[in-house]
């Protein structure tokens, strides 16, 4: 039987960004979305000013857009000695108002001019001015208190929120700021969503802990990318449907490659890199990405390193400070590196969540009794300790785009459309987004089944767009077992 980990009993209270009281980083630039820009001086006073307006509260919402105003937001409840959670401006309405039951924010910050749904205009709204001049004053937040929730997908049900704690938030950042030679004179690019750990913690929170700036491309294109990098920023950040992006455009953009030829760093995860993808940028670029491996409970356990060897199809070898091991289906740890004995990803360390929000048994399920997280990847060690991963556990669980999607929860919301009798949702290999989610689907009319465009946006208006399914397969029933179970395996065939 699993218990729940042991809880780490210190209270320490320790800066999450020494830069925004650091007198001599001041008049550094800290974030850039598009045309608009703040220094440090600048986002102390207007976090400062905003985490005045918030007192008080133990938690908050923030809309998440790919804007200052989120990045202002996050700082200021941070300061605040408050947990964000961030909400994708795309949710559908019934993914809104599970998350906002389940974490019960009392207030949202968002933009002066965005528009929100009406499930978040019940709460108290506070608009972030990003130009707001007040005295930062961080409160005395303890290293385990939460910084954030983040909402990710299970096998079955509706997302549950991951709490995870400031002492995460900064063990995970400075392990690779070790990992990645990364300093306060790094610029990172990225053109990734901000209510997701890639995002938010590792883009924009982690070149803020380091004193350095992040410039964001507001949406990812490779044209974004070649101006920035091309403009002194020096590390780029992305998933790898990106990354396969930057590969199809390289052959006729020789500004693209000479762009990344010219990058400190280049990284990759949140799903695997095709080695393609990874062998036509190194031979285009001359540069090779670098993968890292992570999970929202866990953020990051494992890295290429700079100063290590780039290995196509290997996620590199354990963060500082993170222990991982592999255990056989009874849980027993594997210790040979043979490059060939494969098994489930376990990993323990300060980089950990403590838990899901209002989800006792998910959280003691989701442990062993001695505090190793069950991630349910599986993969190999090579002989000098490189981790390559080869697949998961669930088959319910696919990656699309880089986001983690449940099937139960497509499959749930396709069963509230009157047209679909039952329904089935799988993920199959697709080039650009790595897995694509395919909905089979027995019609409740077989003489007028619902069409693929309407099931799509059936559930992006439900859940969000990227949840969708982008192929529709009608059948006359589904594969199933004696005992009634659907059986997956089976559909490809059917
Ligand atoms: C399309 N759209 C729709 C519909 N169809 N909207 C409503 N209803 C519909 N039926 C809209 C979409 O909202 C989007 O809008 C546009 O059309 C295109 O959608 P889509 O094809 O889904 O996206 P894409 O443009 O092809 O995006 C590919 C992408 C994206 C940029 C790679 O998938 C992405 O940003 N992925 C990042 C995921 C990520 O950050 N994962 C980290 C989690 P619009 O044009 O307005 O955008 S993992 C994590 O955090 C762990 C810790 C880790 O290891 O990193
Ligand atoms: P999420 O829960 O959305 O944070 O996604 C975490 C999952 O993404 C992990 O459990 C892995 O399955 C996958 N993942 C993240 N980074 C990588 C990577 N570099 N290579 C392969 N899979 C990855």
């Amino acid at each position: 039987m699993s218990v729940r980990p042991p809880r780490r009993k210190e209270s320490r209270v320790s800066s999450l960004f020494p830069a925004l009281t650091d007198p001599g980083a001041a008049r550094r630039p800290a974030l850039r979305f598009g045309e608009r820009a703040l220094t440090y001086a600048e986002l102390a006073a207007a976090a400062g000013a905003l985490a005045g307006r918030l007192g008080g509260r133990k938690r908050v919402a923030v809309w998440a857009t790919p804007s200052l105003e989120t990045a202002v937001a996050v700082v200021a409840a941070l300061t605040a000695g408050m947990s964000v959670v961030p909400l994708n401006p795309k949710s559908g309405e019934g993914e809104l108002r599970h998350i906002l039951a389940d974490s019960a924010p009392p207030l949202v910050l968002a933009a002066p001019d965005d528009e929100l749904p009406s499930s978040v205009r019940e709460l108290e709204r506070i608009d972030v001015d990003v130009h707001g001049a007040g005295p930062f004053a961080p409160a005395g937040a303890a290293d385990e208190d939460p910084a954030l929730v983040v909402y990710t997908s299970g096998t079955t049900g509706p997302p549950k929120g991951a709490i995870i704690p400031r002492r995460a938030v900064a063990a995970t950042l400075d392990a690779l700021a070790d990992a990645w030679q990364w300093t306060g004179d790094d610029v990172l690019v990225h053109g990734l969503p901000l209510f997701h750990v890639h995002g938010l913690v590792l883009g924009v929170l982690g070149p803020l802990r380091r004193g350095g700036a992040v410039r964001h491309l507001g949406r990812f294109g490779t044209d974004g990318v070649t101006r920035e990098l091309g403009a002194g920023a020096t590390m780029l950040f992305g998933v790898p449907t990106m990354y396969h992006r930057i590969a199809e455009a390289l052959p006729a953009d020789p500004e693209l490659a000479k762009a990344l030829g010219g990058a400190r760093l280049l990284v990759s995860g949140s799903a695997a890199l095709p080695v393609h993808d990874h062998e036509r940028i190194a031979a285009a670029t001359g540069r090779r990405v670098v993968e890292r491996y992570g999970m929202t409970e866990t953020l990051m356990n494992t890295s290429v390193r700079a100063d290590g060897e780039p290995r196509p199809g290997t996620v590199g070898v354990p963060l500082p400070g993170v222990e991982l091991r592999l255990v056989e289906e009874d849980g027993s740890p594997i210790t040979v590196y043979d490059g060939e004995t494969v098994g489930e990803i376990q990993v323990r360390g300060p980089n950990l969540f403590t838990g899901y929000l209002n989800r006792p048994e998910a959280t003691a399920a989701a442990f062993t009794a001695d505090g190793w997280f069950r991630t349910g990847d599986m993969a190999v060690r090579e002989a000098d300790g490189y981790v390559r991963i080869v697949g998961r556990k669930a088959t319910d669980l696919i990656k699309s785009g880089g986001y983690k999607i449940g099937a139960g929860e497509i499959e749930n919301a396709l069963l509230e459309h009157p047209g679909v009798r039952e329904a089935a949702v799988t993920g199959e290999p697709d080039e650009d987004l790595g897995e694509r989610i395919v909905a089979w689907v027995v019609p409740t009319d077989p003489g007028a089944p619902p069409g693929a465009e309407e099931l799509a946006d059936h559930v992006a208006r439900r859940l969000a767009p990227h949840k969708r399914p982008r192929v529709v397969r009608h059948l006359d029933a589904l594969p199933r077992n004696e005992m009634g179970k659907i059986m997956k395996r089976a559909l490809g065939d059917a």
